[in-house]
């Protein structure tokens, strides 16, 4: 549930000549917080136009005011402690108590007013993705406008041109401030509810973060080498799955702010790109897809119908992106004889542990992990492990789920015969020799036993 922090104690710093543009400081709606990771229910509008809201994986939407016919929001940008999932917590820069910050949602045409107060130890702005704002609405620290200053509050007033699929985020000090965790989602809804409709709506931003096991804060340098990749700031099995009712039309808007592209794969259901950050895509150059790539600074949002009962996986098809910390550059030992592994290991590296040589199940890799750190690889469901970390999660679709309820309806129950079974056969046992493996260099050796906690 979101709390409602009284603006009052901000406002007693800032002062009310801080406050930029034509609003004073008694017209500053409050600001509210959310306490929880977990999925809020759909925020239906009580005034202004009617729209069916959409709901966040582990996250909330931003209550809004009317005030005349501008419709105003109140962010702030503050440090916050998010949990990624049960057993780890990272120290994030993110907006009204959670990173990624609320999801806003408005119509085709609305007047909105964000306000936003800087709660940070340094200057921030935000640039709204993807939106048709003027000029001097568009967040650019420096080019558009004066940089937010700590303490100070901002105000963004522009007319929402068009609906689609937008972000948010900082556009001062980039790579710091995203790292952090400084994004958000806005969803525009189209004036005419008859437009594309859906039942279910569901959105989410991507980010990533390099995180050394044992500690809780990012490393905001890092170019390329992350070892957590979430959803909404979630690693499965920390990440809400998507309940939906059998027959219910379903959309998925996934936005990327990342630092590499995100092919998303739903199982079970084929599936088009209906919109992106660009705007909706005509129903004539929709093609069906399983997978869809979601390139950097980028939303796709896709539409189904959900005809198929079932625990359908929802993850990213880069398979390092559904493991938690972890590093690249372990060595594939698979065929390789325990016995030669262990002495490589002894000599070189006392505390190493390397990839399984035959694979790297559940079971094969039990290892002693820091405080604050996740294993790889983890969640079970109703037949074992699942072996998953990351970017993963899961569609349920269920026929007895009704109208409007996203709670988590649990495993599904498989109909009798429909489950993929074992038989009697005359050859099981596995063949470790069956493909030579040229066994690792000295060199190799050394580079790979090296151990940094828990990335090999
Ligand atoms: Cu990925």
């Amino acid at each position: 549930m979101f709390s409602r922090r009284g603006f009052l104690g901000t406002a007693a710093l800032v002062g009310a000549s801080a406050v930029s543009g034509r609003v004073r400081a008694a017209a500053i709606p409050e600001a509210p917080t959310m306490d929880q990771a977990v999925m809020q229910p759909p925020l239906h509008p009580t005034s202004g136009p009617d729209y069916r809201p959409v709901v966040t994986l582990n996250g909330w939407s931003l209550p809004f005011r009317m005030n005349g016919d501008w419709k105003e929001f109140h962010l702030t940008a503050e440090p916050v402690v998010r949990e990624f999932a049960t057993g780890m917590t990272a120290n994030l820069w993110g907006y009204n108590g959670q990173a990624p910050g609320p999801t806003i949602e408005a119509v085709e045409g609305d007047k909105v007013r964000i306000f936003v107060t800087n709660r940070l130890p340094e200057h921030t702005t935000i640039h709204w993705h993807g939106m048709i704002v003027p000029n001097g609405m568009d967040g650019v620290g420096g080019l558009t406008q004066p940089h937010i200053n700590p303490g100070k509050t901002f105000v963004y007033e522009f007319e929402l041109k068009k609906s689609g699929t937008f972000m948010y985020h900082p556009h001062a000090d980039d790579m710091v401030q995203m790292a952090m965790g400084m994004i958000g989602m806005f969803i525009v809804h189209p004036r005419d509810p008859s437009f594309r409709p859906v039942d279910r709506d569901f959105v989410f931003i991507m980010s990533s973060y390099l995180i050394d096991p044992g500690t809780s804060l990012p490393k905001v340098n890092e170019m390329t080498d992350f070892n957590m990749w979430t959803f909404n700031s979630r690693v499965f099995p920390g990440i809400d799955p998507l309940p939906v009712r059998l027959g219910d039309r379903v959309r998925v808007r996934v936005g990327n702010l990342t630092m590499t592209n995100h092919p998303i794969h739903l199982h079970g259901h084929g599936f088009a790109v209906s919109c992106t950050d660009g705007g909706w895509i005509p129903e004539s150059a929709q093609w069906p897809e399983v997978t869809t790539d979601v390139p950097v600074g980028a939303v796709r949002a896709f539409d189904l119908v959900a005809d198929n009962p079932g625990d359908w996986a929802l993850h990213c098809h880069k398979a390092h992106h559904t493991m938690n910390a972890m590093g690249h550059d372990i060595r594939n030992f698979i065929g390789v004889s325990k016995k030669d592994l262990a002495r490589v290991v002894g000599k070189l590296a006392p505390d190493a542990m390397a990839m399984g040589s035959t694979g790297m199940a559940m079971g094969d890799m039990e290892m002693p992990a820091p405080d604050n750190t996740l294993p790889m690889m983890t969640g079970s469901g109703q037949f074992g492990p699942i072996e998953m970390g990351g970017m993963f999660t899961v569609m349920k679709v269920r026929e007895d789920l009704a109208r409007g309820d996203f709670h988590d309806p649990g495993p599904y129950q498989h109909p009798k015969g429909t489950v993929a079974y074992e038989v009697e056969a005359p050859v099981a046992e596995p063949a470790p020799d069956a493909r030579p493996v040229k066994p690792p260099t000295d060199n190799q050796r050394g580079k790979t036993m090296q151990r940094k906690g828990m990335r090999m």
